[in-house]
């Protein structure tokens, strides 16, 4: 048998946690046959319901769920973890600045960089879920140096999804005959869906999507705005931001990391630009002007390749 992986969820007592842990449990983001110790972390307002989550987790009887830590402790919750996905931060409210809120999570990211730097384990991968998510993740790994950037990412495959969706949408075909479409940019209204590689499977053989949509007006139009603003459509919806999609974004995200992508598909992750694709390496420094302590948009995103 496997030994268990053990599997960081910070904020696991939000959202997209109650979502995310038991995905995890049940082998959505490591396999079925990969036993798991989930470690939760939230803040101590949150410390009953994060023990409401394990008490569930108990209930559900997870035959891969190994262990369950549940700790307001960040040390605690970070010792020995091999994959941390950092849902926790502080979110932006009404009447706040973006400054007032980097400021927070610029301590927040500091001491959980500081705690899994010392005490996760070795080739730790950390995904960085939370909004900021390019700019937490570039905090991250500038207060933990020890890691090497190239295990330090950021959520961007919820918006590769989507772009998966609507085209899947568009043409009435299966999504899983979708692939390789590519987000660039920040996770964030700026961000562009690329499909000019993205191709459907048909009777026919594979089919370039730009082919088969046939309208162009659509997709450098319509198609582009509508997965750059679908989180906003979901709070209109829902009157609360997408959890579920962002869990299974989540799931996918680490599952292509460690297990790898089918042959000839690539995915989205936000990744420390190191200079492919022609996008500079290192922060880029669109958007200093605001007053922060780092760059912004310095996580860029790029398909991940199978071999890497
Ligand atoms: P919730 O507010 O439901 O949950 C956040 C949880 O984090 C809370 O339980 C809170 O107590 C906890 N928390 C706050 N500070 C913490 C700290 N210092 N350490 C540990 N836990 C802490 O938000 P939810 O809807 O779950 O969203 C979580 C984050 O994901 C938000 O920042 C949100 O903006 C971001 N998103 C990112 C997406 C992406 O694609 N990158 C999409 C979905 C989502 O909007």
């Amino acid at each position: 048998a496997k030994e268990p992986v053990r599997v960081l969820v910070t904020g696991a007592a939000g959202q997209i946690g109650y979502a995310l842990v038991p995905m995890i449990a049940r082998g959505v983001m490591l396999g079925t046959d990969q036993p798991v110790i989930l470690h939760m972390l939230d803040i101590p307002p949150a410390a009953e319901a994060l023990n409401g989550v394990k008490m569930e987790l108990v209930d559900a009887a997870f035959p891969l769920l190994k262990g369950v830590v549940a700790t307001t402790d960040a040390v605690e919750a970070c010792t020995g973890v091999n994959i941390a996905v950092m849902v926790g931060g502080f979110p932006r409210k009404e009447g706040m600045e973006r400054k007032d809120v980097m400021s927070k999570n610029v301590s927040i990211y500091k001491a959980q960089a500081s705690a899994l730097e010392q005490h996760a384990a070795p080739n730790c991968k950390v995904l960085v879920v939370a909004n900021p998510a390019n700019t937490n993740a570039l905090i991250l790994k500038e207060f933990a140096p020890s890691i090497p950037a190239k295990n330090i990412t950021c959520l961007t495959r919820l918006d590769h999804n989507r772009a998966l969706g609507q085209i899947s949408e568009k043409l009435n075909v299966q999504v899983s005959d979708v692939k390789n479409v590519i987000i660039w940019g920040n996770h964030s209204s700026s961000q562009y869906p690329d499909v000019n590689h993205a191709t459907v499977n048909t009777a026919a053989g594979e089919k370039p999507v730009r082919e088969l949509v046939k309208d162009d007006a659509w997709l450098n139009g319509e198609f582009i705005t509508t997965v750059q603003q679908r989180g906003a459509a979901i709070i209109k919806a829902r009157k609360l931001s997408s959890a579920l999609s962002a869990a299974s974004s989540a799931c996918d995200h680490i599952r292509d990391w460690v297990l790898g992508t089918p042959e000839g598909t690539w995915v989205s992750m936000g990744v420390y630009s190191d200079g492919s694709y022609n996008v500079p390496a290192g922060p880029s420094h669109t958007h200093v002007s605001l007053k922060c302590f780092l760059p912004f948009n310095s996580v860029l995103p790029r398909p991940l390749a199978l071999s890497e």
